[in-house]
C-alpha cells in the first residue's frame, strides 16, 4: 500500500511555463450565518493548462477552503504570496501525476471587502454556515461559468484547519453534491468546538445520524484525511478518524475513509502542500 510520505521535488515550487492560469469570480451571496443581509463574495479560480483548447473538455473540480483568519486568496498564493499550490499542481499535471482540474478557493469569511480578524468562536460559526453559500451560489456560478463536469463524482472538497471543518460540514450538508472530501488538519465540531477530540465517538454517531437525516444515507462518499504528528489539530482528528473507522465509516469503496499523518507535520500550509502533493491524485 502507498504510505503517502513522498515530498514534493524542489522543482516544483518552481513557476512553470506553459501552466494553468487564476482568475477570480465575484458573486452575490447573503451572510446565512446571521441576518441575510447582501454579500459580495470573491473566489480565485485555478484552470489548468490546455483550458481554452476548447476541444479538451470538461473538468473535475476541486474546492479548497483556507483556514481560520485566512482569505480566497491564501490556498493559492501561500502565506508568503509565493503561489507555491499553484507551481506545484502545474507540476503534477505536466508530469502526469494528476488529471488535469480546475481548482476554486472561495472564503467563509462574510465578505471579499471585510478584512477579518480571527475569533475561533466565530469562525466555527461561519464554517457551519458555508454550505448554504456553496449550494445556492459557488457551485451554481462555477458549473455555468466553466466547462466543468457537473456531477458529484467529480467535485471534491477539501481545506485546511478551518477549512477542515468546513470541509466536514460540508459533507454533512452537501452529500447529494459532492462525493469526495480532503479534510486537512482539523476535526469536525458537530457536537462543540473541537469536538472531535473531545467526544469522538458522538462526533462520529452524530455525523452519521445527520446524513441519515438529511436523506443521504445511501450516498457513496470517498474521504482521504490527513495531517502531520505535531499539528495542533492532530489529537482531535485523530480521535475523530479512529471512533469513525471503529464506527463503520470505512466499509467498502463506495464508503471509504482513508487517513494518514506525516511525521514532524505542524500546523502550517507547507505540510499542507506535501499532504496534497500525495494524495489529491487519489482523492477523486
Ligand atoms: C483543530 C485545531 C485547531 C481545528 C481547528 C483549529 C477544525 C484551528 C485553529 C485556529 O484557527 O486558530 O482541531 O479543527
Amino acid at each position: 500500500m502507498k504510505d503517502y510520505q513522498c515530498r514534493v521535488p524542489e522543482e516544483y515550487y518552481e513557476e512553470m511555463t506553459g501552466g494553468g492560469r487564476l482568475e477570480e469570480v465575484t458573486y452575490d451571496s447573503v451572510i446565512y450565518c446571521g441576518d441575510k443581509s447582501p454579500a459580495k463574495k470573491r473566489a480565485l479560480v485555478y484552470l489548468p493548462a490546455g483550458y481554452d483548447d476548447m476541444s479538451v473538455g470538461s473538468y473535475k473540480v476541486l474546492y479548497l477552503m483556507h483556514g481560520g483568519g485566512g482569505n480566497e486568496e491564501e490556498f493559492i498564493y501561500g502565506q508568503d504570496r509565493s503561489l507555491s499550490l499553484m507551481h506545484i499542481i502545474d507540476h503534477m499535471i505536466a508530469g502526469g501525476e494528476l488529471e488535469p482540474l480546475i481548482i476554486v478557493t472561495p472564503s467563509f469569511y462574510y465578505s471579499a471587502e471585510q478584512s477579518t480578524t480571527h475569533d475561533i468562536t466565530e469562525a466555527g460559526m461561519l464554517t457551519k454556515f458555508y454550505h448554504n453559500e456553496f449550494r445556492n451560489e459557488l457551485v451554481p456560478l462555477i458549473d455555468s461559468k466553466y466547462r466543468t463536469i457537473p456531477d458529484r463524482d467529480h467535485r471534491a472538497f477539501g481545506g485546511f484547519s478551518m477549512g477542515s471543518e468546513t470541509t466536514w460540514e460540508t459533507m454533512l450538508n452537501c452529500l447529494d453534491l459532492v462525493k469526495n472530501f480532503m479534510p486537512l488538519s482539523g476535526d469536525c465540531w458537530i457536537v462543540e468546538q473541537k469536538g472531535g477530540g473531545t467526544y469522538p465517538e458522538k462526533t462520529s454517531r452524530m455525523m452519521k445520524e445527520y446524513i441519515a437525516d438529511k436523506g443521504f444515507a445511501g450516498l457513496s462518499y470517498n474521504v482521504f484525511a490527513f495531517t502531520g504528528d505535531q499539528d495542533i489539530a492532530f489529537p482531535a482528528l485523530d480521535a475523530q478518524i479512529k471512533a469513525m473507522s471503529a464506527d463503520g465509516w470505512n466499509s467498502d469503496a463506495d464508503h471509504s475513509l482513508r487517513y494518514g499523518t506525516w511525521a514532524e507535520g505542524t500546523h502550517c500550509y507547507q505540510y499542507i502542500y506535501e499532504y496534497i502533493y500525495n494524495i489529491l491524485p487519489d482523492v477523486f
